[in-house]
């Protein structure tokens, strides 16, 4: 791509584009001519190493992980005991007092907050990780900053190089023309999208939460600033930069000010920016919208965008599979070519820090006979265990009682059946909620992408209901599942007669199989197969490897001759369990929740 072209035709032709432009350039030369010589010596190499079948991620908030980035040092054996290779910091810059939705709010890009450390102390700690053979990502909120930042404080003080760096208005005309397309983001906890100021007497963008300012990328300013920072954090030793909430970069009246095409653009030319800069860097964009709007944001073979993207719609699917015991809702789905181009990678979860939201392919729903209203409203109600029958322990997630519409919340163990079976004191249970767990993970350590883990999943983790005791939580129910971890809980991950260590110890081990064998990386394209089984999901990857997995608690049979072009029936091997698999009077057999990975 042309940068400068690029530019000028967001920007336009003038005076003020001319000498915004001039600024970026030489924003990028300083930035180039103060990359610290071992960063640039990484840079030669370039940035494929997010393909490699070693990557493997996990997600945590450092207060709830480890108290701060000091302690967060003696933490880090664990997760190479683990086997990950990359840490996602949750938001750790600073960020407003209060309520400050999880650290989304941010009040310096340039500082670490804090509650977690300094600058120089998240310095350390990427130096040591990456010793360790792990990369970081940190969280990058480019939609909004904290309605206290300091380009808010510079406009309030009345320095005009500041004055349009946010959507402010003096009357609501404009506003209210925005409002008739805009869906709200926290319709409960902060309806609408503009906020009225008494103090600066102007109507502010505020799609998120009130103290959340939209800025305005139709400034070339905040373009540059943006910028700016990232490439000040690059240099600082940031492998990964999560883009937090990129549909939502560009605003137009009379849309829904989501997926614009100028978002694409923008992104596309930060991408260009990184490669010029501090091209070992990359790029994981997170958009949880339609799968055909997703994968827009890896861009095209010419003008990439993101380098990996989450993987909802697979998430998704994969409880709908457990809830339902029926994966042909997935199968189908993951069908879909959505034409990846080259290098687009996912990011495959089982959930994250937020909510669950029940997006399916709706026609897909309908061929299955499924009402997607109906559909939906049992995902809801499963998943908060209110469903007769569920094994879920879960909350709501912006609950409209008009419409009974909600997400859920809810840890991966607790909705997995461990929080009922613990309650119960029911082994059975406990043994079936592990397996579960387990199987969840064994999808996304083998299907084609970036398994991603949420810090104290690997030990099963449960609700923290305490969320409800602190005020800045307490409306806000995804802090249910952002736990804290239980690092005596962690002590037993050796012992093979703990629930922590039933599910530690198989999650190590998947993930050093998924390292010693080149049919996890990137290369491998993952193709769903229908085993003429509703409750066993089947992929295989280029013909050279077969996975199985059954979604029910009960026994299942699948016909070998499905997999005769496999070279069945033949003899294949487990990779997980070693053990010799044949089919017997040609069928396959699986116990309750058994997973294969097959060669
Ligand atoms: C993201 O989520 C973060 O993951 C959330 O934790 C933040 O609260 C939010 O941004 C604001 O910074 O709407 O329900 O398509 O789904 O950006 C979560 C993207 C969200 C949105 C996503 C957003």
């Amino acid at each position: 791509m042309d940068l400068k072209s690029s530019y000028f035709e967001l920007y336009g032709t003038n005076e003020i584009t001319q000498y915004r432009w001039e600024q970026l350039l030489s924003i990028m030369e300083q930035a180039k001519k103060t990359r610290p010589s071992a960063l640039k010596k990484a840079d030669r190499e370039g940035n494929a190493w997010y393909q490699s079948e070693k990557m493997i991620g996990m997600m945590l908030y450092v207060d709830k992980f480890s108290n701060n980035l000091t302690e967060f040092e003696k933490r880090i054996d664990y997760l190479a005991e683990l086997g990950i290779t990359y840490v996602h910091f949750m938001p750790l810059l600073k960020s407003r007092d209060g309520n400050n939705d999880g650290g989304y709010a941010v009040s310096d890009y340039l500082m670490v907050d804090d509650k977690f450390g300094t600058m120089e102390q998240l310095e350390r700690v990427m130096k040591l990780l990456k010793k360790k053979g792990i990369r970081t990502c940190i969280d990058f909120v480019l939609n909004h900053t904290a309605k206290e930042h300091i380009w808010v404080q510079k406009y309030r003080e009345g320095d005009h190089d500041y004055d349009d760096m946010y959507f402010m208005f003096e009357d609501d005309a404009i506003p209210k023309e925005y409002e008739k397309n805009l869906t709200e983001i926290f319709p409960e906890v902060a309806p609408g999208n503009f906020t009225y100021y008494e103090d600066i007497k102007k109507y502010v963008m505020t799609r998120f939460y009130e103290f959340q300012w939209d800025l305005n990328y139709r400034n070339p300013q905040v373009f540059n600033k943006i910028v700016e920072v990232m490439l000040t954090l690059a240099n600082k030793g940031v492998d990964i930069f999560r883009l937090d909430a990129i549909p939502y970069i560009w605003k137009q009246v009379g849309t829904s000010c989501m997926n614009l095409p100028n978002v694409h653009k923008l992104i596309a030319m930060m991408y260009h920016i990184i490669q010029q800069v501090c091209p070992s860097v990359i790029f994981l964009g997170e958009a949880i919208v339609e799968p055909f709007e997703i994968v827009k944001y890896f861009g095209d073979q010419k003008t990439r965008e993101c380098n990996v993207m989450y993987n909802a719609s697979f998430m998704v699917l994969l409880w709908n599979s457990l809830a339902t015991r029926d994966v042909r809702l997935m199968e189908r789905s993951l069908s879909i070519d959505y034409g990846i181009p080259k290098g687009g990678t996912w990011i495959n979860y089982v959930r994250c820090h937020d909510d669950i939201g029940w997006g399916f392919e709706n026609r897909i729903l309908k061929e299955l006979g499924l009402d997607p209203e109906r559909h939906k409203q049992y995902m809801i109600q499963f998943m908060e265990g209110r469903y007769p029958g569920s094994f879920a322990i879960g909350e709501l997630y912006e609950y409209n009682p008009t419409t009974q519409d909600a997400r859920n919340s809810g840890t991966l163990a607790s909705l997995c059946g461990l929080e009922q079976a613990m309650n119960e004191k029911h082994m059975y249970k406990v043994e079936l909620a592990v397996k579960r767990i387990l199987l969840l993970h064994a999808m996304v350590i083998a299907y084609t992408g970036i398994p991603l883990l949420y810090s104290g999943d690997e030990i099963g983790q449960r609700n923290d209901w305490d969320y409800k005791n602190v005020q800045e939580y307490a409306t806000d129910s995804r802090w249910l599942h952002r736990v804290s971890m239980d690092w005596e809980a962690a002590e037993h991950r050796g012992d093979l007669s703990t629930v922590q260590g039933q599910i530690f110890s198989k999650i190590q081990a998947m993930i050093q199989i998924r390292k010693s064998s080149h049919y996890f990386s990137a290369d491998y394209r993952s193709v769903p197969v229908d085993t003429g089984n509703n409750t066993v999901f089947c992929f295989h990857k280029e013909d050279k490897m077969l996975v199985l997995a059954n979604f029910s608690e009960r026994e299942q049979w699948v016909d070998s001759k499905t997999f005769d072009w496999f070279g069945l029936p033949g003899e294949m091997e487990d990779l997980i369990t070693g053990r010799r698999v044949r089919s017997y009077h040609n069928h396959i057999q699986l116990g309750p929740y058994e997973y294969l990975w097959l060669v």
